[in-house]
């Protein structure tokens, strides 16, 4: 088997990988990411008992126990650049042998759950929605460096949305479902959509502030797309990048969606906090 490279697998001289600063006793199989670093405790705060808490940079992870379950939250910060961070130093904490430098005979498969903020595109979809991601359709670049095996319905889905989309010059769109058996489990009874992860927040989400937009019709281009019983119903940084990553290396992964914004009524929740700590009891409520 192949020994890794100091510099293609970075471990620190604690024995912590490289970015996440983790060391792999460190994370349980069941992984709760968001976003903003100040939101980790926002979860752990629910935990019966905190067994640690580390961080670097923006990746703060507290882990403990909720009842008999033990649970990794961690902050990703914003963007698919730092989610390429995320999943590939969690799956090598899992999956490689940090003493050998070697991918380990049997692997391990994470669960891994993202509780983050968004804005709906579609017009039904109220302040305080919680959503869950049925696909991840990504705009940003991260799966163009990835080899990515589409399933038949995953395929048929991004074709569509080729075709639809057929104007964004540039621009080479990913898709992926998320994990069936989360779905239905964690993400039961909520209302499921297309998530489309954006490469930034303004013109890439079709925010006109002052810079001018190259896309100027991009929310009615994004949720004008229908095929079958899918739609895109909301907009965020990560998702997609999530899916994608997740599935290439053998996890499962789903995406819970606070709506805060309607990019089509023009409206920004009154009380956000509220919408999130709603997301967050509801998900720990059914991973306990
Ligand atoms: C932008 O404000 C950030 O908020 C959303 C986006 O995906 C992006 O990360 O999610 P989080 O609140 O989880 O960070």
């Amino acid at each position: 088997m192949n020994k890794l490279s100091e510099s293609d697998l970075v471990i620190n001289s604690d024995g912590s990988i490289y970015h996440l600063n983790l060391r792999p006793e460190d994370i349980a199989d069941t992984i709760i990411t968001v976003g903003d670093p100040d939101r980790v405790s926002e979860v752990s705060k629910y935990f019966d008992h905190i067994e640690l808490k580390k961080g670097k940079r923006e990746f703060i992870t507290h882990t403990g126990y909720l009842g008999k379950k033990r649970l990794t939250v961690l902050s990703t910060g914003i963007g698919t650049d730092n989610i390429d961070i995320v999943i590939n130093e969690l799956d090598a904490l899992v999956n490689i042998d940090f003493n050998s430098r070697e991918v380990k005979k049997d692997l391990t498969s994470l669960n891994i759950i993202r509780i983050g903020t968004s804005g709906a595109v579609q017009a039904d979809l109220s302040m305080g929605t919680i959503l869950a991601s049925s696909h991840g359709l990504g705009l940003d670049a991260l799966m163009n460096y990835y080899v990515q095996e589409l399933s038949g319905e995953e395929h048929s889905l991004l074709d569509h949305v080729k075709v639809h989309f057929g104007h964004l010059k540039n621009i080479n769109p990913y898709l992926t479902a998320a994990d069936t058996g989360l779905l239905n489990s964690i993400g039961k009874d909520l209302i499921h959509g297309i998530t489309v992860t954006a490469p930034g927040f303004y013109a890439p989400q079709g925010r006109q502030v002052r810079a001018k937009n190259a896309v100027p019709n991009f929310i009615s281009m994004i949720n004008s797309f229908e095929q079958g019983n899918h739609r895109i119903t909301n907009l965020e940084m990560e998702t997609a990048g999530i899916y994608a990553l997740a599935k290439v290396l053998g996890h499962k992964a789903l995406s819970i969606n606070a709506i805060l914004a309607s990019r089509v009524n023009f409206e920004f929740s009154k009380d956000p906090q509220e919408v999130v700590e709603n997301a967050i009891k509801l998900i720990l409520e059914r991973l306990s």
